[in-house]
């Protein structure tokens, strides 16, 4: 990389004044203007609306770059100790919106926009997400990140670049089609490409073992295919104070000097066309979201997060202290979001004894001190296990590595439990009957020295069962990390009604400080506010009833209840037990049991991982009673149901400022936190559900009346295996055994006889790990009580009320100030004022 020659840097230094842009409508609608005229859509015939989208980015995206300078410089010169989020997913979503709020641009932007003639609502519309996440773990990296740079301090985000996001999903006769997400088809204007920061990212080869000029014994790594990894920072803007950190994304391509022997390409063409396989490891996100299918490919992704961020920190480390690695650990953290960055251990081992010379106790003491661990399930078929074969063949030094660490970690086991060779075995990393494995979890929790789960319970749970005996060799290392969500995103952005009735009630500082919503407690008592309260849910149902009727072809009627449950379709969040409920609804409509009914429109979405064959059904089955139950006159004005496609962020932000009902109804045990439940909360929804990941502790936020619970408890649910006869449930329970009848008689599926009886047979196994058919009952008896308490406006109103009031415990910045207090000790460092 040539760099640029000094007479100019002296002249033009990075520090040079430069006027600050204009943060006014003027400014913003002449930069616009340049931007539209000169750079992107001068040539008239060709203008696009990506062009009006992409000028207005790119006026916003400068006047982000002069504060993310400024909070550069900042940390660079307070020499801070910096943390480093390593998540494989960041689910961004929108940038513009977020950027026009906490740049304090919205105002100025909307009336520069009119000015020229365009809307600032449609021209938000015109950005794609970032889909680069599957569901809550992506998307809490997402929080995370603007909770940090909101609280200025100095974290960093790395993760990987996909070409391709999340699938998007289309429905199709009523099944699930996948259809690539090329969210970068227009080009990124929010990214900035740091070429002069690419490093070398190695695969397969061997190790060499060779006697140092020390006299020690030294490995290096070699005869290794290598990939270069490019670095893409994406700004990431605090709220109104200047602070701008940085997602920093890695693409993969080839190696400049790609020669003839890479990819074993034996001619030129070839070589060229070996770029290929270089960039097709940042090519796609995988789409499973609870289950690792253990591919080649998978891994490779997750080394090469893992090695290019730790390189790229080591050489900001090294650039100030040389090879001194004295001190690293109390300037570094790294957070492993899950264990899928969990090459980061070996890698750092790797990087600090063969590249930079240090010995095994230094090198692991640094590792142990810098490395934290997240985990976000407890899920058996998520826990990440790679077969060693596989791990050897393309990372054999990092696997040596991680041998080295189990046989020390055996060691300390034995010496602390002589002779239990059975709790070795149970403990060791490497998993040896059958195929051998890595346990990447174990490895996580020996090589860090914080381990967290989600949500009280989960926490609990991670250290009575998954890490028990973990727990008990190194009980201070674990604890829990209460998930939040941004109420900049999730309140002020979503739903600017209910904000501006909340600031005129209470003021505005509950924006970064969410305690605050607590004093509209008083407010719930208050007749006039709650008919304002109600007219926002009303005016934030119409918007949901809009884009219903467009994406479903469903109307919903705004006079009646809104029960929603939107998330990523899976056996354990039990959508399904929300589909019985509608049938048995549909059912009492059918019989004329209608006496004080509660009209309800249902709304279900979320996508199914493309080879999870039980979740697809399932979306067939709630369009196909969706179908039945909207077509039958007798319903009409009582009850809707309606499948929403290709749920993501941008679909969230319309729909939790519109629900009135949140289902939140896994079963117990197994939902680590949820986070939707939180985003509901905050806007007014009130949550029907089970004792399970933070529903438990949103229930002891708002009290007991203001919640709808139902359900097994988890020690209920760990009880039942073994003893589940849901024959029996269904026999004794009429209403349920006819909800079984109308599946089982294909009343939902007339012309395909036989679909939905992998569904029947699923609720009636004795096996059924979900117990739907034992909660039925207890969710319908829930479900009558949301009924009755909406037919009473006043008292749902205030219920609703109390939900916003008690919901401050769910800002991710309070989750990011528990994370900092117990783990991460970095100090607040603001962005300098120039
Ligand atoms: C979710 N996990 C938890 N995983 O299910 C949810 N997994 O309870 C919790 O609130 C959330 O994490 C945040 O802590 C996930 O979203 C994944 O998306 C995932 C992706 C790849 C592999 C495994």
């Amino acid at each position: 990389m040539n760099t640029v020659n000094k007479p100019f840097l002296a002249k033009h230094p990075g520090t040079m004044k430069i006027p600050p842009l204009g943060m006014n409508a003027i400014g913003v609608e002449e930069d616009f203007c340049r931007y539209f005229n000169h750079t992107l859509g001068w040539e008239k015939a060709s203008v696009s609306s990506h062009h009006v989208y992409s000028s207005c980015a790119l006026v916003l995206r400068d006047r982000l770059v002069e504060r993310w300078r400024r909070t550069q410089r900042a940390y660079d010169e307070s020499d801070c100790k910096q943390a480093y989020y390593l998540s494989l997913e960041f689910l961004m979503g929108r940038a513009l919106g977020n950027a026009l709020l906490n740049l304090d641009l919205e105002g100025a932007s909307a009336e520069a926009m009119r000015n020229l003639g365009l809307d600032l609502e449609e021209v938000q519309e015109l950005e794609s997400d970032a889909g680069l996440g599957n569901g809550g773990l992506g998307r809490l990296a997402a929080c995370f990140l603007d909770s940090c740079a909101t609280l200025q301090l100095p974290v960093t985000g790395y993760g990987i670049r996909y070409e391709y996001g999340m699938f998007r999903q289309k429905l199709e006769h009523g099944r699930q089609m996948e259809e690539p997400d090329h969210w970068l088809r227009n080009g990124n204007p929010w990214e900035i490409e740091r070429p002069e920061f690419a490093v070398n990212i190695q695969f397969g080869g061997r190790s060499d073992f060779y006697t140092g000029s020390d006299g020690g014994l030294h490995a290096r790594w070699v005869d290794t295919q290598d990939v270069v990894a490019v670095p893409y920072d994406m700004p990431i803007p605090g709220y109104r104070n200047g602070t701008v950190n940085t997602l920093r994304l890695w693409k993969a391509t080839a190696t400049e000097e790609f020669n003839l022997d890479e990819f074993n390409a034996g001619s030129y063409t070839e070589a060229v066309a070996a770029k290929n396989a270089a960039e097709h490891i940042t090519m796609v996100l995988y789409p499973n979201d609870a289950s690792e299918n253990g591919k080649e490919l998978r891994l490779r992704q997750q080394y090469f997060l893992a090695s290019a961020s730790l390189q790229d920190v080591l050489r900001q480390w090294v650039n100030k202290n040389g090879n001194d690695f004295t001190g690293f650990a109390e300037k570094n953290c790294f957070q492993l979001n899950d264990t899928h960055p969990t090459c980061a251990v070996p890698e750092l081992m790797r990087l600090l004894m063969d590249e930079h010379g240090l010995g095994w106790d230094e090198a692991w003491d640094i590792t142990s001190n810098t490395m934290a661990y997240t985990n976000h399930t407890l899920l058996p078929e998520a826990l990440e296990r790679w077969p060693v074969h596989m791990f050897g063949r393309l990372l054999p030094r990092l696997l040596e590595i991680i041998y080295e660490i189990n046989a020390r970690f055996m060691e300390e086991v034995s010496s602390r439990w002589p002779g239990d060779t059975e709790r070795e075995r149970r403990m060791s990393i490497v998993e040896e009957c059958g195929v051998p494995q890595i346990r990447m979890a174990y490895l996580a929790v020996v090589a860090s020295h914080s381990v967290n789960g989600v949500a009280a319970l989960h926490s609990k749970l991670l250290q009575q069962h998954l890490f028990h005996d973990f727990f008990e060799l190194w009980p201070a290392r674990f604890n829990n990390k209460t998930n939040g969500v941004t109420p900049r995103r999730w309140m002020a952005s979503s739903n600017p009604l209910l904000s501006a009735l909340i600031d005129q009630s209470i003021g505005d500082a509950w924006r970064t400080d969410l305690s605050r919503l607590t004093a509209l407690r008083e407010f719930a008592d208050d007749k006039k506010f709650r008919a304002e309260w109600y007219k926002v849910k009303q005016a934030n149902k119409q918007k949901l009833a809009e884009m219903v009727a467009k994406d479903c072809g469903v109307e919903f009627d705004t006079s009646a209840l809104f029960d929603v449950q939107v998330k990523r379709i899976h056996e354990y969040k039990r959508q399904l037990l929300n589909v019985l409920h509608v049938i048995h609804l549909y059912d009492r409509i059918k019989s004329g049991d209608i006496a004080d009914w509660t009209p309800r429109c249902v709304l279900i979405g979320g996508k199914a991982a493309p080879g999870y064959i039980m979740a697809k059904r399932i979306i067939r089955l709630v369009i196909a009673v969706a179908d039945v139950v909207n077509h039958d006159p007798a319903t009409k004005g009582l009850l809707r149901l309606a499948f929403l496609p290709d749920y993501r962020v941008s679909a969230m932000e319309v729909i939790c400022p519109a629900a009135d009902l949140s289902e939140q109804i896994s079963t117990a045990g197994k939902e680590a936190s949820g986070t939707g439940n939180m985003k509901f909360m905050m806007n007014g929804a009130i949550t029907v559900g089970t004792l399970d990941g933070a529903n438990i502790e949103i229930r002891e936020e708002v009290g007991a009346e203001s919640f709808f619970l139902f359900g097994l408890t988890a020690e209920q649910v760990e009880a039942a295996h073994g003893h589940y006869d849901p024959a029996a449930i269904v026999a004794s329970d009429k209403e349920l055994a006819r909800v079984m009848h109308l599946l089982e008689s294909g009343h939902f599926n007339l012309f395909e006889p036989g679909l939905f009886d992998p569904v029947v047979q699923a609720i009636m196994s004795p096996q059924d790990p979900w117990l739907t058919a034992a909660d039925f009952r207890s969710y319908v008896l829930a479900q009558q009580k949301v009924s009755a308490a909406y037919r009473d406006r006043e008292r749902w109103t205030r219920m609703s009320i109390l939900n916003t009031a008690a919901s401050g415990k769910f800002s991710s910045d309070r989750t990011i100030q528990d994370y900092n207090r117990d783990i991460w000790h970095l100090l607040q460092v603001p962005a300098h004022v120039e």
